[in-house]
């Protein structure tokens, strides 16, 4: 039986009490084997509209599990995408608060800002010319579901691809100025290193991910507005967070950006 409009309002709304009210949920493909990528987009685009109703403002996408060390993560074997909000987005150096949040998990990504709107199947030299400029970011994600655990990519989809809160460095330059797909990533919590790699582990190049992106959303009719911020996905697995976690990200040519963990 194929889902309807009403399944799918129904379905955000579940997720968005478990998301306002911190408490777990089963995947939804649990009680609904039926639900299919396209529903699980439409889900997703239900529960932002929940979120723009009560005044929040669409600022970026996210790309997910364009990396090996995160599908590996999450066993899953392609990229998703989700939204970012104005109210997920923590200053850099400020503070992430733990309440609220089921088991967030910290990763470490690159950025981009557009200067152009881009629309469907695009090149890389596109995606260049329409990207002002890259940055250091990292990403804290949040799953829904029963101790971050889902089967499906329609599971991830439908929860906004597990996202939560998103850092971003201050450090904003050109990427044509950058070596993109040589970036050393080095991810510190309390001055030891949890994690490292190449940006090369985004897409084999981060720009690739903003290729990827649009031709995601021209497969749902849709774009990428002028002036978003585009996070690529994360280069390594992400960590889990504790509070009193202070987390630092230096990429190279991007500078470091930081974020405290309180209870
Ligand atoms: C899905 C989101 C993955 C990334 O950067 O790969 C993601 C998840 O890990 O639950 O944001
Ligand atoms: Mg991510």
């Amino acid at each position: 039986m194929s889902m309807t409009e009403r399944n799918h309002q129904e379905l955000a709304r579940l997720l968005d009490e478990a998301r306002l009210g911190a408490r777990e949920v089963s995947p939804l493909t649990r009680a609904h084997a039926e639900l299919s990528l396209p529903d699980a987009y439409a889900i997703q685009a239900e529960g932002i509209r929940l979120r723009t109703a009560r005044g929040e403002r669409v600022v970026g996408l996210k790309m997910g599990l364009t990396s090996e060390a995160k599908r590996k993560q999450m066993n899953l074997d392609s990229p998703v995408y989700g939204v970012l909000t104005d109210r997920m987005q923590v200053p850099a150096g400020g503070v992430f608060k733990l309440q609220g949040t089921i088991h967030p998990k910290i990763e470490p990504e690159i950025a981009f800002r557009t200067a152009r709107a881009l629309r469907g199947r695009i090149t890389r030299e596109e995606a260049l010319d329409a990207c002002a400029s890259a940055m250091a970011a990292m990403e804290i994600l949040d799953s829904r579901y029963t101790d971050f655990k889902y089967f499906s990519l329609p599971d991830v989809v439908a929860d906004n691809s597990s996202s939560s809160m998103f850092v971003l460095g201050a450090t904003e330059r050109p990427p044509r100025e950058l070596d993109l797909a040589r970036l050393n990533m080095s991810m510190e919590v309390n001055g030891a290193q949890v994690q490292s790699a190449l940006s090369s582990a985004i897409s084999g190049d981060p720009i690739l991910s903003v290729v990827q992106l649009c031709e995601l959303l021209a497969e749902r009719g849709e774009s990428l507005p002028a002036g978003s911020i585009v996070l690529a996905g994360a280069a390594t697995a992400a960590h889990m967070l504790q509070p009193g976690d202070q987390v630092r990200l230096t990429v190279d040519g991007l500078g470091t950006l930081s974020v405290s963990v309180a209870q």
